[in-house]
């Protein structure tokens, strides 16, 4: 990748010194690796005397419901126009403040910005950056910052990166799973994160429209280019349901990309009639986030997404023809 790496937990700590009102904030559609490390930092914040101020575009996932104070998490709808500009801003889990939505609007001109991240990207933005594409997760890098400050998570605290890690790592299983996140999540579950516990809250704890719906995308799997490629897809008209909104679609792609042969799987949905949004995966050596770039998307190598201005059928037929390309 083009851009340079900034290995090392120093930068942030110098940012964060000193400061006394910091926005913190995630990507849109968070999921427990933003969430997690957004939580973590205000803890580590408010251990130093600074006040940080947790504010998201979206609703995170329900699942997240359980951590302790969830509260924190403030969302754009409740705080626009209730708070001044900010010029002290950290983002985690994502490489531009434009990936923040709407809340992007809260930050000054001159707002000093540091970027924690791990997703691969050419131009991330940033007065301070701590990015590491090899790192399982943002919650691994804000696990260095809490150490490297001197401090040791609590349990709530270990807790929120506990979570971020195994939702990155999906539950220790993908090849970001290495020696250091493991005695990283060794540490965090000596300090008092409970696995167990963790894991049925995530993943035990689903609605039955969810477990619905998963079945509904089982269903539509197809394959194609000779078994190589599986997709699965929502309709317009389910997407947009009452039933829906009591979906969360989170990990469902995989059960396309288990069926053996399968080297990409794609879950397609259309948003909006003409505009179909694509999650991506791979196994063995494809690389999903080069396709996803060439559609405008992004993300890792293994797990990526992109949106195609197309409708659903005709946005599969692009995928395919896409992926055949790289094959
Ligand atoms: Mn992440």
């Amino acid at each position: 990748m083009g851009v340079k790496m900034s290995d090392s937990p120093d930068p942030a700590i110098r940012f964060i010194e000193g400061r006394s009102r910091i926005l913190v904030s995630t990507h849109v559609n968070p999921d427990g690796d933003g969430i997690g490390a957004v939580l973590a930092l205000k803890w580590a914040l408010s251990q130093r005397g600074v006040d940080a101020d947790i504010i998201i575009e979206s609703e995170p996932p329900e699942t997240l419901g359980f951590l302790a104070n969830y509260q924190w998490v403030g969302r754009m709808s409740e705080e626009a126009g209730n708070v001044a500009p900010y010029d002290t801003v950290i983002v985690a889990d994502a490489p531009h403040t434009e990936r923040l939505g709407a809340v992007k609007s809260l930050i000054s001109d001159n707002a000093e910005i540091l970027i924690i991240d791990h997703h691969p990207t050419d131009q991330p933005e940033g007065t301070a950056r701590y990015i590491n594409e090899s790192a399982s997760s943002s919650c691994e890098l804000v696990y260095n910052i809490i150490t490297a400050m001197g401090l040791s998570p609590d349990k709530d605290c270990s807790e929120y990166l506990y979570t971020g890690i195994i939702v990155d790592t999906g539950r220790f299983r993908f090849s970001n799973t290495s020696h250091t996140v493991l005695r990283i999540a060794s540490e965090l579950v000596k300090a008092g994160a409970d696995p167990n516990n963790i894991t049925e809250r995530l993943f035990y704890h689903n609605t039955i429209e969810t477990t619905m719906a998963l079945g509904r995308m089982i269903n539509s799997i197809k394959l194609h280019l000779g078994g190589k490629m599986a997709t699965a897809c929502y309709s317009h008209e389910f997407v947009t349901s009452e039933e829906w909104k009591k979906v969360d679609t989170e990990g469902f792609v995989n059960h396309a990309l288990a069926i053996r042969g399968v080297e990409v799987a794609a879950l397609l949905r259309e948003v909006k009639p003409g505009v179909t949004r694509a999650s991506l995966r791979s196994k063995n050596d494809f690389d999903v986030n080069r396709l996803a770039n060439t559609l405008g998307g992004g993300g890792h190598s293994k797990a990526a997404g992109c949106t195609i201005e197309e409708d659903l059928s005709t946005a599969i037929k692009k995928l395919v023809k896409a992926v055949k390309e790289r094959l």
